[in-house]
């Protein structure tokens, strides 16, 4: 494109998927000169782009570095890396490089609870947004969940946007300043694009730039060590699962168990942890809590959601009972820490099936729970040989070729009274489209299996 009176500089938006397209809209509508690339030959995005902008100059199969080092801006897609080869330049001649969150940041007009962890991210941030919603709250909620964050801006303004935010979404922005956020865990994820375990954390640790108030979990080695950052310039709330600290903590009261607020003047029972329904986890709980008292949700709204609240699918899901055997669909544990969780908190002896994509992680962490709480392993995916490098002299371990078969070999193993659990503390795209589609083809097979 040329301008015969001056020459703008593009902004050039990196990855023709949702992001990319969130990008085009917004900055189209504001009138900004935009060139999208990406090195996919046939990117998602490209037949929306192709149908409702045509005049957007773009390029795929390849990243035009000179192009890039000649850019007013880059928004990079979460999915790329900033080490990125075709950024070297760019970089060197200090051509800004911002997330799609940066963007969003530096327009939203309400405010934002943030919500990052290595797991239950979903879960906490679909939670919080029911919460919201009961409380009669107009709120916008997304992010790393599914619709990207610009998409979620409007006029009006709302009352609240909560965002599920990711490391790779948090790496390159700069201005977000949320009203509340949370680290809820740290465990070892993105090993393969990540220099170290560190580098991951700091990266998390960005949600908590700012001055609003941090939700600390106290439980969590890793994100109690940041509160020495923060103190005491900045107000926070903690939580925990042990009866004795945390503002927000599981506290005996009659007999039971309960989720339970506690501050300087008062001792809140909240609700008997035996009335959380589905696979919500009490951390989670707990933590939509914290978010939702630093922004000033009823609490009666919060509890009343927390009693009908099931979780969501993919996360711990119970799928059937056949012949006594439990079956329960994990596909959404993609690193090995929400695997140990998902083991640990079945209280029965199981059949696990693993495998995928490791994602560069070390499963050395899997031995412990394994050997305490699974019969076999059943194995699938490109790196399931790396699994059972960990577990060889740990439990059997047996090799599926497809989802149907670690099933039907699954189920075989089982005694009555065992579940069935497919946790794969990988990632699904060396044999599947998405978590979701691996999750839909274990149910399917799950259909199948023991029906003769
Ligand atoms: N890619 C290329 N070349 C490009 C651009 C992308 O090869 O030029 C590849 C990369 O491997 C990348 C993948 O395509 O990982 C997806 O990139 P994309 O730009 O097409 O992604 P979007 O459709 O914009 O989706 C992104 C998030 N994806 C990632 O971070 C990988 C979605 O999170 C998010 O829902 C969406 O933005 C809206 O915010 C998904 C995810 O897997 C669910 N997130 C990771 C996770 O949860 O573990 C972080
Ligand atoms: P995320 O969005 O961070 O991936 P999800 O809510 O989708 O988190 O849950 C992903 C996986 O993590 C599921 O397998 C679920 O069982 C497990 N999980 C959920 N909450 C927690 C938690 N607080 N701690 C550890 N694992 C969890």
């Amino acid at each position: 494109m040329t301008n015969t009176t001056h020459h703008q500089r593009d902004t050039i938006i990196m990855g023709m998927g949702k992001t990319g397209l969130a990008c085009i809209h917004f900055l189209v509508k504001n009138k900004k000169s935009v060139h999208i690339m990406d090195n996919r030959p046939n990117p998602p995005g490209l037949k929306t782009l192709n149908q409702t902008y045509p005049d957007i100059p773009y390029t795929t199969g390849y990243f035009d570095a000179t192009k890039l080092a000649e850019a007013a801006e880059i928004i990079i897609s979460p999915g790329l890396s900033r080490q990125e080869p075709a950024l070297a330049q760019a970089l060197a001649k200090g051509v800004p490089i911002i997330s799609e969150i940066e963007l969003f940041a530096r327009h939203v007009n309400a405010p934002v609870v943030a919500i990052t962890g290595s797991n239950g991210k979903s879960t906490v941030t679909t939670l919080l947004g029911e919460m919201a919603k009961k409380a009669g709250w107009r709120v916008q909620v997304g992010g790393n969940l599914g619709t990207p964050a610009l998409e979620l801006l409007c006029n009006p303004a709302p009352d609240l946007y909560i965002l599920e935010l990711s490391s790779f979404q948090l790496e390159s922005t700069y201005s977000l300043n949320p009203k509340s956020a949370v680290i809820l865990n740290i465990s070892e994820d993105h090993q393969d694009r990540y220099a170290n375990l560190e580098e991951y954390i700091a990266t998390k640790e960005r949600i908590y730039h700012g001055d609003g108030k941090l939700i600390i979990n106290i439980d969590d080695p890793h994100v109690h060590a940041m509160l020495l950052n923060y103190y005491p310039h900045r107000q926070y709330f903690t939580f925990s699962l042990s009866h004795d600290s945390g503002d927000f903590r599981i506290h005996p009261h009659q007999g039971e168990l309960y989720l339970t607020h506690v501050n300087p003047h008062s001792f809140t029972p909240l609700l008997p942890i035996t009335q959380l329904k589905g696979s919500l986890m009490p951390a989670n709980a707990l933590a939509a809590l914290a978010l939702g008292e630093a922004v000033g949700l009823p609490q009666s709204a919060m509890v009343e959601v927390l009693q009908t609240f099931r979780g969501l699918p993919h996360r711990c899901a119970w799928v059937d009972n056949k012949q006594g055997i439990d079956f329960i669909n994990d596909s959404k544990a993609t690193n090995v820490g929400a695997t140990i969780v998902a083991i640990s908190s079945l209280k029965k002896k199981i059949i696990l099936i693993a495998g995928g994509e490791g994602k560069g992680a070390d499963f050395t962490p899997l031995k412990n729970v394994v050997a305490q709480h699974c019969r076999a392993c059943v194995l699938i995916g490109r790196d399931a040989p790396l699994i059972a490098d960990v577990l060889t002299d740990v439990v059997p371990l047996y090799y599926a070729k497809s989802m149907a078969d670690a099933v039907t070999q699954a189920a075989t193993l089982a005694h009555p009274n065992d579940a069935v659990l497919l946790s794969p503390a990988c990632a699904s795209f060396d044999q599947f489209d998405n978590y979701e589609h691996r999750g839909q083809v274990f149910e399917e097979a799950v259909k199948q299996v023991m029906d003769n």
